[in-house]
């Protein structure tokens, strides 16, 4: 009998790789939808016509717990978040609801699903559950690098509702016995990160401007430092977590830092251009408080796991421009093409 995996976030950029990567090791996939019509369905639907669709939203706890029993998933991947940190401070109380109480849901959809009680602890056993956890719960990092002992001090309402999240992960493995992991992944990128994001929003502007689209790229803070890998390779840490014996809290990152800076040249040089021609510091775009270095101390998760990066942030970041230099182009051609036709 195959596996079963229940993915919340599934239109995103990690649930799109990583049940990509379950339907490959032979796992029947759902993926948590919610909203009447959403749009991104169509998208997910198209790029995986095998993941399957069940309705709920983490912001309803009667809808998370038909899901789960409907599904009875092996392995249950909590990725749905608004994953915008600066969003964070515009509307901190529904990113509190989503990203920390959404978590709390979860678990207590599983908990009463499989029944799940504290005088009846039966460690390992059920279905299991991936928070994602985030670096930006490091933020004023107390050391360099971070590990899974370092103590956390987030700097936005994001962070914060993340160490919620990953407390009560931590919690409901301890007070019930539940399979629960916490991924505590450093920022990873690929060509479907949001253009929001800064590595997509300087490829695509790389592109623009090599196409003769753009001629500026605004950014704000140039000098935070970031350890960023490649999302197609930490889903498969998602999943190696929960083939363990136990369930437990993992650092994935690459260990290399890079600041934004280094990525805007990185990017322009690819389609040799000069950064420093181009772009432009936008204050406005700089956050209230700012998580100015992260930097993995992995080495555990490594060796627990025998998990390791394939891809460097050089080629990351060429990989990113590759791919929106066709999607520009592609898009050119398309107008061009409604703007030739005379009907
Ligand atoms: P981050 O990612 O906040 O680290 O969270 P993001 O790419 O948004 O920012 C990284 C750093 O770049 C600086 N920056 C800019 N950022 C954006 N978005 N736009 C800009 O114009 C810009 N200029 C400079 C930021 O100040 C910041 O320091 C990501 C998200 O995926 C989270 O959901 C996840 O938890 C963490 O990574 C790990």
């Amino acid at each position: 009998m195959s596996k079963r995996a229940l993915i919340t976030g599934i239109t995103g950029q990690d649930g799109s790789y990583l049940a990509e990567h379950l339907i490959a090791q032979g796992y029947q996939v759902w993926g948590l939808i919610r909203g009447q019509a959403n749009p991104r369905r169509w998208w997910v639907s198209r790029q995986l016509s095998e993941v399957n669709f069940v309705d709920g939203d983490l912001m309803d706890q009667s809808s998370l717990v038909s899901a789960v029993d409907k599904i009875q998933p092996d392995e249950v991947y909590n990725l749905g978040a608004i994953s915008f940190v600066p969003m964070s401070w515009q509307q901190p109380e529904l990113v509190t609801e989503v990203n920390g109480m959404g978590v709390l849901r979860m678990l207590e959809a599983i908990r009463m699903v499989s029944g799940l009680s504290i005088s009846g602890i039966t460690h390992n056993s059920g279905m299991r559950f991936y928070q994602a956890s985030s670096s930006e719960m490091f933020g004023k990092v107390a050391e360099t690098p971070q590990r899974e002992t370092t103590m956390f001090h987030p700097r936005s309402p994001y962070g914060v509702a993340k160490a919620y999240g990953h407390y009560i992960t931590q919690n409901y493995r301890e007070s019930y016995g539940l399979f629960g992991v916490s991924g505590i992944l450093f920022n990873h990128e690929s060509p479907r990160r949001g253009a929001e994001f800064v590595t997509r929003k300087i490829s695509l502007a790389v592109a623009r401007i090599k196409l003769g689209h753009q001629d500026q790229l605004r950014l704000g803070n140039l000098d935070a430092v970031r350890d960023w890998g490649f999302a197609g390779d930490y889903v498969r840490a998602m999943h190696l977590m929960l083939q363990q014996e136990q369930g437990g809290d993992y650092v994935i990152g690459t260990g290399q830092m890079h600041s934004i800076r280094d990525a805007a040249r990185i990017a322009f040089d690819h389609v040799d251009l000069n950064w420093e021609d181009y772009v432009v510091v936008d204050p406005a775009l700089v956050r209230p408080a700012e998580v100015e270095t992260l930097c993995a101390d992995s080495r555990s998760a490594r060796k627990a796991l025998g998990w390791e990066p394939t891809i460097d942030f050089p080629d990351l970041m060429r990989m990113m421009v590759d791919s929106d230099l066709r999607n520009v182009s592609r898009e050119r051609q398309y107008e061009e093409m409604l703007l030739s036709t005379s009907w």
